[in-house]
């Protein structure tokens, strides 16, 4: 009799172990581990709301509405009023658009082709693109996924969308537009938060540089989470 009362016991622990182990898996996570998550923004620019956001402006492209597009500038999103967290989740579609040099500076006459994402002051990405492409010259490297300087990458590494149409398609010259998705996860306390956004492209030989290489971003979406 003992020993099936044990053997019930440990029948009923295993049980629960098994349920547990079964949650953990279809959850992804224990329940000492879950994430309490809370979106406090996200913008798609279809209905043009430039709320919170200094220098915005929207433009369309291929079939959306993207904030931008900027050259030589940039935006700010200024948050307010952020709920109790631990840690801060960045997500957005960033895109490229045409001829972008990366890591290359031919003498301060094409780059380096900086791009730059600041929170609260503190610099998160500080990097290159290159949308040039491979031709006879080669392969002008860009610092993106690593940091500039001193990363060498192909041209549209890390790329979420690498053949999407450019904004200017100027006779002769290569680009198009590279859709790259960043996703940043900070420690962040602060009950309010600053986004920044910028570049420092350098185009000295065209007339209209924001035709020549420019940027834009799509889908800005910032969740707080607690641990
Ligand atoms: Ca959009
Ligand atoms: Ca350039």
């Amino acid at each position: 009799m003992k020993s099936w009362t044990i053997s019930l016991k440990q029948t009923l622990m295993m049980r629960r172990f098994v349920i547990t182990a079964f949650a953990c898996l279809l959850f992804g996570s224990c329940a000492k581990e879950v994430k309490n998550e809370q979106e406090v923004y996200f913008n798609d620019f279809e209905s043009s709301n430039l709320s919170k956001i200094a220098n915005g402006t929207v433009e369309s492209y291929n079939n959306t509405k993207v904030l931008g597009r900027y050259n030589a500038s940039g935006f700010d999103l200024d948050l307010t009023d952020l709920p109790q967290h631990r840690l801060v989740e960045i997500s957005f579609d960033l895109y490229i658009h045409d001829s972008w040099d990366g890591n290359k500076t031919s003498n301060g006459i094409d780059g380096p082709d900086i791009w730059k994402m600041i929170v609260d002051g503190n610099l998160y990405v500080n990097t290159t693109f290159s949308n040039s492409g491979c031709d006879a010259l080669g392969c002008p490297p860009q610092s993106y996924p690593a940091d500039f300087p001193n990363s060498n990458n192909d041209p549209k590494t890390g790329a979420a969308n690498p053949n999407l149409p450019g904004v200017c398609n100027l006779a002769g010259k290569l680009g198009g537009t590279t859709m790259y998705r960043i996703t940043k996860v900070i420690e962040h306390k602060n009950a309010s938060l600053i986004l920044q956004c910028r570049d420092q492209l350098v185009q000295t030989n065209t007339s209209d540089p924001k035709c020549d290489e420019s940027w834009s971003v799509d889908n800005i979406r910032i969740k707080t989470i607690n641990l």
